[in-house]
C-alpha cells in the first residue's frame, strides 16, 4: 500500500530540521480518543484562526469549536484555565498549557497543551478532556480545612513508617477536583516528602467534605503487593541471552516484580535509577533505601542489567545452599537485595553491609557488572563474610576479605577454562577477549601500576604492597592468597615449590570452613594459613601422625606464596 503523506507533514518535511510547517496547507484533522473518557486525547491538523484575534482568543475559539468532540456544553473559557503561555522563537510558535476547572477549581490530572503557529492557527492539541463537565454535580465547598487534611495525611504516613520528626521541604496542599474510579471528589491533593524513617514522596487525596482518604500512594518506592502470586518470568540478560527466573505477579493489577520468594526470604532486585554511588550507599545503609521496584506489565522483563543481577543472585544463593547447606548470606534466610544502575557509568560493584550495588560500567573498561557471575559471587561473599569472620576491611585482614570474595566468586562459576580463574572476564573490556580485572592463576600477569615494584599484582608475600592506598592494598594483596587458592585447587610449581592440587570440591569446603569457623575480624595472612590447615585437618585428619594429602597441599600452597 502506498503511504499518503498528509499535506501538513509534507510541508514540514521540506524544511528539514524544523518540527513545524511554516507554510500551512489545509489537512484532514486527525483525532485520537482517550479510551476511557471517549473524548480526544490528541487533535493534529490545521484549525484556521479567525482574522484579527489575539492568541488567547484564538485558543479559546479553537477549544469552543471542539465542544462537540469534547462533549462539553459550557463555555470553553470557564472550562479551561491557561496556566502557561510559551513562545518558541525557533519555530515562531506559541504553546499554551491549560487545565480544566469546575467552578474555578482545577481538575487533577487534566491538562492540555495547544500549539499555535505565527498566524494563530492551531496545529496540535494534546491532553485529556472531561466529558459533560458543566453538567456534572461536584461539591465545591470544603468543610475540612487544609491543615486538617494535612494532619490526616501525616497520621497515615506515620502509621505506615513510624514517627516522622521532619518532613523535607514544604508539604504541598491544593484543593482540586479529583476524578477517581468514575466519581469526582472535591479533594485536597497533598504531597509530602520524607527521608526518615523511610524515604517517601507521599501523595494523598483527602476528601474535602469529610476528611476521608480517597486514595494515596508513595511515588518514590512502590512496595510489593501484599500477596503476590509466584510466577516464572523471562527476559534477556546483558548478553542478549534469554533467561528464565522467578518473579511475582500482582493478581489485581497484573504487574510483575523481580522478587523471587522461593528462596528463603527472597531474592529481590531493584533499579537505583542512576542515583549517585555516595548518596545511594548512605541512603541504603542508613534508611534501607533500595531504589525502585523493577516492574513489568507481563512476565517478560526488559531491563537486562536487572535480569542478570536477579538470575546471578539466584545462582549464588543456590551455590551456597547446595554446596554448604547455607541458608542465604546470614544462614538465617535473609532477603538478598540487589540494586542495578547505580551512578552514571560506574565501573564497580559493592556490598555496603546490607545489599549489593551494581554499576553499568562505561562500556569500555567494563559493561554492566551484574552480568559477571563471579562479580555477584564476589559481592555476595562479602555478605557471607560480614555475617561470619567479619574480616576488617583494612590491611591484611582486608586483603583476605577481598581474596575470599574472589575465591568463592570463582568457585561459583562453573567454568572449565581459564575464565574460571579470571575475575570479571565476562564484563571486562568488551573489545579485548581473554582478559580480566584480576587473575587467580597468575596474578602477576595483570598490570596494576604504581602499587608494586613490578607494576603487576603480587603473587608472593615478599612482593606485597605496604602503602595505604586502597585500604592498605585490599585489592592488591588479595592476589597473594588468591594464588595460594589456585595452587591448592589446581596444583603447580611456584617459586620452586610444587603443590599437588586437591580439586575444587575439596578446596571450596576447606575455605568455607576456615571462613565460617576459624577466621576472625583481625586475622592476617599467617592466621589464614593456620585456619586453612585446621579446617583441612578437621575434614581430612592426619594418618599415623602424618598430615593428609589435603593438609600437605595447603602447607605447600602457602609455602609457595611465602606465607608461614
Ligand atoms: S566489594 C567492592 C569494593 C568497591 C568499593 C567501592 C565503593 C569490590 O571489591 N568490587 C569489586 C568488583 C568486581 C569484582 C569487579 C569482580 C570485577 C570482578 C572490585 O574488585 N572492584 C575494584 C575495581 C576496586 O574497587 O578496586
Ligand atoms: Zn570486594
Amino acid at each position: 500500500m502506498k503511504k499518503v503523506i498528509p499535506a501538513v507533514l509534507a510541508a514540514s518535511l521540506t524544511f528539514g530540521g524544523l518540527a513545524f510547517p511554516l507554510n500551512h496547507t489545509f489537512a484532514a484533522e486527525k483525532v485520537k480518543y482517550d479510551q476511557q473518557l471517549k473524548t480526544p486525547s490528541s487533535i493534529i491538523g490545521l484549525w484556521k484562526a479567525p482574522e484579527g484575534v489575539s492568541k488567547q482568543e484564538a485558543l479559546y475559539a479553537f477549544l469552543q469549536s471542539k465542544a462537540s468532540l469534547f462533549k462539553s456544553t459550557g463555555n470553553a473559557k470557564d472550562q479551561f484555565k491557561i496556566v502557561k503561555e510559551q513562545v518558541d522563537s525557533n519555530t515562531n510558535t506559541t504553546h499554551f498549557r491549560t487545565v480544566e476547572q469546575y467552578n474555578g477549581i482545577p481538575i487533577y490530572g487534566s491538562a492540555q497543551t495547544t500549539a499555535l503557529d505565527k498566524d494563530n492557527n492551531v496545529f496540535a492539541f494534546f491532553g485529556k478532556v472531561t466529558p459533560n463537565l458543566a453538567r456534572a454535580v461536584i461539591p465545591t465547598t470544603a468543610t475540612v480545612s487544609k491543615d486538617e487534611a494535612i494532619q490526616v495525611a501525616k497520621q497515615n504516613i506515620e502509621e505506615q513508617i513510624g514517627e516522622v520528626n521532619y518532613y523535607d521541604g514544604d508539604i504541598d496542599s491544593d484543593l482540586m477536583i479529583y476524578p477517581y474510579k468514575g466519581k469526582n471528589y472535591l479533594a485536597y491533593v497533598i504531597k509530602a516528602s520524607t527521608s526518615k524513617p523511610e524515604p517517601g514522596y507521599w501523595h494523598y487525596f483527602i476528601d474535602a467534605t469529610n476528611g476521608n482518604i480517597i486514595h494515596s500512594f508513595n511515588a518514590i518506592q512502590e512496595a510489593l503487593p501484599e500477596n503476590p502470586d509466584p510466577v516464572q518470568a523471562r527476559g534477556m540478560d546483558i548478553f542478549g541471552k534469554l533467561q528464565t527466573f522467578q518473579a511475582v505477579k500482582d493478581p489485581n493489577t497484573g504487574a510483575h516484580y523481580l522478587f523471587d520468594g522461593t528462596r528463603s526470604k527472597g531474592v529481590h532486585t531493584f533499579n537505583a535509577m542512576h542515583l549517585g554511588t555516595d548518596i545511594f550507599i548512605i541512603l541504603s545503609a542508613l534508611l534501607g533505601y533500595t531504589g525502585d521496584e523493577v516492574k513489568s506489565p507481563s512476565n517478560f522483563f526488559y531491563d537486562p542489567a536487572a535480569v542478570s543481577a536477579h538470575i546471578n543472585a539466584e545462582k549464588v544463593y543456590d551455590y551456597y545452599q547446595k554446596t554448604f547447606k547455607r541458608n542465604s548470606l546470614d544462614d538465617k534466610g535473609m532477603k538478598i537485595i540487589s540494586s542495578v544502575h547505580i551512578g552514571d557509568k560506574w565501573n564497580n560493584a559493592a556490598w555496603n553491609g546490607k545489599q549489593m550495588l551494581y554499576g553499568d560500567g562505561d562500556g569500555q573498561r567494563m559493561i554492566s557488572l551484574s552480568g559477571g557471575l563471579d562479580v555477584i559471587g564476589h559481592e555476595m561473599t562479602h555478605g557471607v563474610i560480614s555475617n561470619t569472620a567479619d574480616l576488617e576491611y583494612e590491611g591484611e585482614s582486608g586483603a583476605l576479605n577481598e581474596s575470599l570474595a574472589d575465591i568463592m566468586g570463582s568457585f561459583i562459576e562453573n567454568k572449565t577454562d581459564e575464565g574460571l580463574w579470571l575475575m570479571g572476564e565476562d564484563i571486562w573490556t568488551p573489545d579485548i577477549p581473554g582478559d580480566g580485572l584480576r587473575s587467580l592463576s597468575d596474578p602477576a600477569s595483570v598490570y596494576i601500576g604504581g602499587y608494586t615494584e613490578s607494576g603487576y599484582y603480587p603473587d608472593h608475600y615478599s612482593q606485597r604492597y605496604l602503602g595505604d592506598q586502597d585500604h592498605g592494598g585490599v585489592h592488591v594483596n588479595s592476589s597473594i592468597n588468591n594464588k595460594a587458592a589456585y595452587l591448592l585447587t589446581q596444583g603447580g610449581t611456584h617459586y620452586g615449590v610444587t603443590v599437588q592440587g586437591i580439586g575444587k570440591a575439596k578446596a571450596e569446603k576447606i575455605f568455607y570452613r576456615a571462613l565460617t569457623l576459624y577466621l576472625t575480624s583481625s586475622s592476617d595472612f599467617s592466621q589464614m594459613r593456620q585456619a586453612m590447615t585446621q579446617a583441612a585437618r578437621d575434614l581430612y585428619p592426619d594418618k599415623n601422625g602424618a598430615p593428609s594429602a589435603e593438609v600437605q597441599a595447603i602447607n605447600d600452597a602457602y609455602d609457595a606464596v611465602g606465607v608461614y
